[in-house]
């Protein structure tokens, strides 16, 4: 290895020396000249000249980690939901507006060449986009941050909807290439499945295993008015051996290719749910193949600079997002143990000292458990440990509960009952030292009932880490209108410290400020209106309300409690057309996952519905119904900011934080919702006269529960319910196919109405009349506005990364001076 200092060129970033970068790196990156060029060379070009003035701030704070020898944060997660990059670069770098005079210079608009970008959709949903909120926090804040994961090939598939149908097309996401990522050649690990184990002297040998290498993609994140940065580090699976050459001499040439491509499947794409018995082999070997190569990579850089595993724990934070990247554990246990020979009870008690775990769900069918066949035939030498660890584990609970064998079973890491499955939630709390909840209640309940034995085992380790979400993507790159207008009142600040909204109160009642409000707001609005009329083909008046419910299709969800308000409404619009309705556009968006047949015929009822409802003479503009396609990370970048009111109506104690409430309210929308997960910290902060909480409270939903809970009573009850519900049942909005959503209302009325859809029917119409009104008022409705864009501040990743820090992670930032 050299050590002599290279000599670059320093680059600034006028308009001039980025005109000249992007023609440098169009003539020597892309090897194209203007006259042969596409928009898409331009783009990468241009991201090329971006990327290369984030690489010394890179090179630095890569740098000051090593000399400082910092405690780093190894955050794995099986989702990153990034989304686009280039202009996120452009604002975190402060130079947005040169480069945009820049491209013009030389004859290109950068508003079209951003639209080009792909979005890194590497992940389902708010899991995958908090890991990525996190990343920029954890820059922004100078914590040395590592987000490890899978560089899918295939991303979140793209919806269409044909025929009111959800329609999924692969996303191959790298067709154009992609230009923020730096493959790491020399940076592979070699990852082991199946084979069997032998005891060796003193130690276990696993042997006759099959291999696949995980090569190394990494990804610059910058961090905002800093110059620390953190790394995204992608793992892609390369075949050990490119060609099975006997066969290839053979002249078999298919089968010469097979292994190679076999192997490398494992990298291939991101699951969207586990519904097929191959896909969920497959799936477990994606979490084994990212955790493995992630452990022995931290293991190499330690080691780098240390020569025992005596300070491991002091310098290595290991997060758990979900239980996805649980393996982590018997893997790491594994390399200390049986490769760099560590006793276990000294390896066992670093880790117990470097995981934390983040719970992001109360439904039990929605814990993750692993059939323990399966385990044996694909990863024997982990099925071991996590028997060793569970044995040592009930041994000493056992031990202080005068063996209670009830809870023993219970709290197992072994689901005995039926076929033996791992419960791979239980061996992250057993492995961490801190377990937490996303959100106030959440984490309460997480404690009351999912975990209550763990709970009373281990009160010490359960805490609350309420989610967040990073301003700089959700307003101030989302929202140039609405955050140009703060930067004018109460300065820029507010992009490093979100409390700084608070300012916004004062203005509350200057009329001035409140019509450059609603001003920025309508902005946001026609720029909507425009893209739904040349995408989508729908005309809406960008004065109508917009209301807008954007999430996954779920049940808990429930799209079908406001789709069935939109059919109640429409019946009364027929009812009274001259009665003085506020104009509403109630748009949905969300992706249901392939294999959730319910999800998928809740898009063909709004899809059907809005038919209707959209070509009513009678209706007119007062109500019309849109399903935006493909929702993603750039879709609601576009929608959110056009947003008046934010539906958030899962039935309490079901949807475990949200983080959409957050984007919603932070860009000026109101909620109507109910007091589940962060809605209810978001009510506490932003005053609960501006927003609409309804609903059953989670206790009331259990007492309902338990007390016998009677759907079909209710829709006997309500007229303009059980005519909405009939209408959907005899086919009134299909009639091609009149018993095409018999199911739905079997599923509320007479089997069970498990998100209590009906119960709280009542209750949300009421509270819609009261948007209503309040929107009637536009005063009133900005007052509102304003005071949710004001009580945002405690909603930033800032705030949430902060508290990882301290309270989880103990990590301090790195000192850049
Ligand atoms: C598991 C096994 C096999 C295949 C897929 C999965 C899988 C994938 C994704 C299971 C769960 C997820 C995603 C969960 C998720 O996004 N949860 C959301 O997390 C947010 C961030 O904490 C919360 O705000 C939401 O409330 C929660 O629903």
């Amino acid at each position: 290895m050299t050590t002599v200092d290279l000599e670059f060129d320093q680059l600034n970033s006028t308009v001039d020396a980025l005109r000249r970068s992007i023609s440098n790196r169009m003539m020597y990156g892309v090897g194209k000249d203007a006259v042969t060029a596409h928009p898409h060379d331009w783009l990468h070009a241009a991201a090329l000249a971006v990327r290369d003035r984030l690489v010394a701030r890179w090179m630095k704070t890569t740098r000051l980690q090593y000399e400082q020898d910092v405690k780093r944060v190894y955050y794995l997660s099986m989702e990153f939901l990034i989304g686009r990059t280039f202009t996120n670069a452009l604002l975190a770098l402060g130079i947005h507006d040169q480069m945009k005079e820049a491209l013009a210079s030389l004859g290109v608009d950068m508003d079209v060449l951003t639209e080009l970008e792909p979005d890194a959709a590497l992940g389902n949903g708010g899991l995958g986009r908090l890991a990525a909120c996190f990343l920029d926090a954890m820059a922004t804040l100078g914590i040395p941050g590592f987000g490890y994961g899978i560089r899918y090939e295939y991303g979140m598939f793209r919806q269409q909807i044909v025929n009111g149908e959800q329609v999924e097309t692969p996303d191959y996401w790298l067709r154009a290439g992609n230009p923020w990522e730096f493959p790491r050649p020399e940076i592979q690990y070699l990852v082991h499945f199946g084979g069997r184990t032998v005891q060796r002297d003193e130690h276990v040998e696993w042997i006759d295993t099959e291999h696949v290498n995980a090569m190394a993609y990494d990804t610059v994140i910058p961090g905002y008015a800093t110059s620390a940065t953190n790394t995204l580090r992608l793992w892609s699976a390369r075949a050990t051996e490119e060609l099975d050459l006997s066969a290839f001499n053979r002249g078999d040439y298919r089968r010469a290719v097979d292994a190679k491509n076999m192997s490398e499947n494992v990298s291939r794409l991101l699951y969207p749910d586990d519904s097929t018995s191959a896909g969920r082999e497959l799936r477990l070997r994606q979490e084994y193949f990212f955790v493995s190569a992630t452990m022995q990579d931290l293991i190499r850089r330690y080691m780098r600079t240390h020569s025992t595993f005596g300070r491991f724990h002091e310098k290595v934070a290991v997060h758990l997002n979900d239980t996805h990247p649980v393996l982590a554990i018997p893997e790491l246990m594994r390399l200390l143990v049986d490769v760099h020979h560590v006793p276990w009870e000294r390896a066992w008690q670093s880790i117990e000292q470097m995981f934390s775990y983040t719970n992001h769900t109360l439904m039990p069918e929605a814990l993750e458990t692993w059939d323990v066949e399966m385990l044996a035939r694909l990863l024997p030498r982990h099925l071991e440990i996590i028997f060793e660890i569970n044995a040592q584990f009930l041994k000493r609970v056992g031990e202080q509960s005068g063996h209670d064998t009830e809870m023993i079973r219970r709290i197992s890491l072994i689901d005995e009952y039926g076929q033996r499955r791992v419960r791979m939630a239980h061996l992250a709390i057993v492995a961490s030292h801190k377990v937490n909840g996303v959100s106030k209640l959440h984490s309460q309940l997480m404690t009351r009932d999912i975990f209550a034995d763990f709970a009373r085992l281990f009160p010490e380790r359960f805490t609350n880490v309420t989610n967040g979400i990073t301003p700089r993507r959700w307003l101030a790159q989302a929202s140039r209108p609405l955050s140009a207008l703060i930067d004018e009142r109460i300065g820029t600040h507010w992009r490093s410290d979100l409390f700084d909204l608070a300012k916004l109160r004062d203005l509350a009642d200057d009329a001035s400020f409140a019509e450059a409000f609603r001003e920025a707001k309508r902005q946001n609005k026609i720029r909507l209106t425009q893209r739904l009329a040349q995408q989508l083909k729908v005309t809406v008046d960008p004065d109508a309300l917009f209301d807008l419910q954007v999430k996954r299709i779920h049940e808990y969800k429930r799209q079908l409690l406001n789709v069935l308000h939109v059919i109640v409404r429409y019946n009364q619009i027929r009812a009274e057309p001259e009665k003085d309705w506020v104009p509403r556009v109630v748009m949905f968006a969300g992706k249901a996952a392939s294999a959730y047949r319910m999800a998928k015929t809740i898009i063909r009822l709004i899809g059907d519905v809005s038919a209707k409802v959209n070509h009513d003479p009678l209706v007119g503009d007062r109500l019309k119904v849109v399903f935006v396609p493909n929702y993603g990370v750039s879709v609601a970048e576009l929608i959110i900011p056009a947003a008046d009111l934010s539906e958030q109506i899962s039935t309490a104690g079901t949807e475990a934080s949200g983080t959409g409430n957050m984007k919603l309210a932070l860009n000026g929308a109101l909620t109507i919702g109910t007091l589940d997960g962060a809605n209810i910290e978001i009510c506490d902060a932003v005053g609960r006269e501006n927003m609409f909480i309804f609903g059953h409270t989670a206790d009331e939903v259990d007492a309902l529960r338990s007390a016998g809970y009677r759907p079909r009573q209710l829709y006997e009850e309500n007229p303009e319910l059980r005519v909405a519900l009939d209408q959907i049942r005899t086919g009134f909005f299909s009639p091609d196919d009149p018993l095409r959503f018999a199911d739905i209302f079997h599923t509320l009325v007479d089997w069970g109405d498990q998100y209590m859809v009906l119960a709280d029917f009542a209750a949300f119409a009421q509270a819609q009349n009261d948007v209503d009104a309040r929107f009637r008022d536009p005063h009133a409705w900005t007052r509102s506005a304003i005071a949710n864009v004001a009580g945002m501040g405690q909603f930033s990743a800032d705030r949430t990364i902060g508290e990882y820090a301290r309270g989880i992670w103990h990590v301090k930032p790195l000192d850049m001076s």
